[in-house]
């Protein structure tokens, strides 16, 4: 079995007694890595001063060697809260209004994607399988071609991909693609991105679709298919029923009494939809007056991107917004939502997951939504809670048990809470019996090995196998 080689924008490394870090991605990389040996690149997340030389710090953990690289402010800057998470973010989820180009940024992402190549080139062998992911480092492959390196080499993007309007209104979307066309095997979360990845394809004439997953770009060609990304279901499932001893989780309940608990995990993103949620859970209060202390709404939103201006402006509308709804219809003794503006532990979250009657994950715009997800893992089979889930996340191609709603209509949102929250027992049952088998069976271990085989297996079109 070849090596394997990742390289993601961050690192997520263990900890000193080598545990990988909770969370179903680092889990199911590191397995596969631990079986393969292999290599873990990326960012140390240090910004070194301009005078000092940016260089990459090696660490050994068993059979997987992890490489930290360190990046200036600059870089940092322009690579990643700019052309990344100003131009690629708001661009593939549908977003122009929040594009920013910079020449500049363009300039500094694609300086650290060779950055990135230079340092990596060297730890490279001739059979070894590389796996670079998401939108931070689109052009590694074609960087590393330039090299002279001839591995396979395979990409997955996290997030929706766009249709070609949108993509054509980035500069340099001739120069991304041509980067996406240099690897041999593309995953996107679902067919609706393949579609609008051969749509960018075909528009231009840059290059064409062969059948069966096969595409020709730019003299080269490879494979784009769907490979939804999961969770560890069985893990996940195991920690909510575990958590109920968790002196958090029964303080939670505790104070939420008989009142029904409605919740929504996201990091703080425009593309989550979190004040659209808001107002309609606003709207379902107002209209719902029975609803009126007998509900609760926690939404808990951990910081993220704050060097990113449109994610501190956010910051204070989503505070604001849940304040003034506070204010508008509390009651002495009910306060309708509890806005948790920080991270909390993965155990605590499964086991609130498990105490809420609705899981209300209503992004704008979502390559997958794990949460979507861990919510149904949570769930009791006996009483399990109820699902909202916006058609526009990737998780809605799966997840039929939900109740699917357009995040933009908020009263159509505000109707599926009370639908939600008056369901009989059997109609939740059966649907949450539609949703949890197919999530042990499609569990993250399958999509990273799924992905793998498809790498191991790809030829180019003379049949022959790139790697050594
Ligand atoms: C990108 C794509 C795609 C959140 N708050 C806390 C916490 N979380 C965890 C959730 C979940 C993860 O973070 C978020 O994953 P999502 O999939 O929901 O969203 P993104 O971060 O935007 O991820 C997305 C994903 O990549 C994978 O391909 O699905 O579409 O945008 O696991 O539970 N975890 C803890 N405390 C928190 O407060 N412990």
């Amino acid at each position: 079995m070849s090596r394997l080689v990742v390289i993601s924008n961050r690192v997520p490394l263990p900890d000193k007694s080598g545990t990988a870090p909770a969370g179903g991605l680092a889990v199911a990389l590191q397995a596969a890595l631990e079986e393969r040996g292999g290599v873990w690149m990326g960012w140390s997340g240090k910004s070194i001063s301009a005078r000092e030389k940016p260089g990459v710090n090696i660490q050994e953990h068993g059979k997987i060697t992890y490489a930290l690289v360190d990046l200036s402010r600059k870089d940092v800057d322009e690579y990643y809260a700019g052309f990344a998470n100003r131009v690629l973010w708001p661009l593939c989820h549908y977003r122009l209004d929040l594009t920013e180009y910079a020449r500049k940024d363009m300039a500094g992402y694609f300086r650290v994607n060779r950055l990135f190549a230079h340092h990596l080139a060297p730890l490279i062998k001739p059979d070894d399988v590389i796996w670079v992911h998401d939108y931070h480092l689109i052009p590694l492959a074609s960087e590393l071609r330039q090299m002279g390196l001839k591995n396979r080499i395979g990409f997955f993007l996290h997030i929706p991909w766009p249709p070609a309007d949108l993509l054509f209104t980035l500069p340099v979307h001739e120069t991304i693609m041509r980067g996406l066309a240099s690897y041999d095997v593309i995953g996107f979360q679902t067919s609706h991105d393949v579609e609008n990845f051969a749509g960018c394809l075909k528009r231009e004439g840059i290059g064409r679709e062969l059948g069966k997953g096969l595409f020709e770009a730019y003299g080269h060609t490879f494979r784009a298919e769907v490979f939804p990304i999961s969770i560890d279901t069985a893990s996940f499932a195991h920690a909510a029923q575990t958590s109920q001893r968790n002196t958090m989780v029964q303080r939670m309940q505790k104070s939420l009494g008989d009142r029904d608990l409605i919740i929504g995990v996201d990091r703080l993103d425009y593309s989550k939809g979190i004040t659209n949620r808001i107002e309609a859970f606003e709207h379902f209060i107002i209209n719902n007056p029975g609803s009126q202390g007998r509900v609760t709404f926690l939404q808990i939103t951990p910081k993220s991107r704050s060097e990113v201006p449109e994610y501190e402006d956010m910051q204070r509308t989503v505070a604001e917004l849940a304040g003034r709804v506070n204010g508008a219809v509390s009651a002495v003794d009910w306060v309708p939502i509890r806005y948790v503006n920080r991270s909390i532990g993965r155990n605590v979250l499964a086991g609130l997951f498990r105490m809420a009657r609705v899981g209300l994950v209503t992004p704008l715009r979502d390559g997958m939504n794990l949460v979507a997800k861990e919510y149904v893992a949570a769930q009791r089979a006996e009483d399990p809670g109820v699902l909202i889930l916006s058609r526009f996340a990737g998780a809605a191609r799966e997840l039929d048990g939900a109740l699917l709603v357009n995040p933009y209509d908020i009263e159509a949102v505000s109707n599926a809470i009370a639908r939600a929250l008056s369901m009989p027992l059997e109609a939740r049952r059966e649907r949450w019996n539609q949703m949890m088998p197919h999530l042990l069976e499609h569990d993250v271990s399958r999509w990273c090995t799924s992905f793998l085989d498809t790498l191991a297996d790809y030829s180019d079109t003379n049949g022959t196998d790139q790697a050594a």
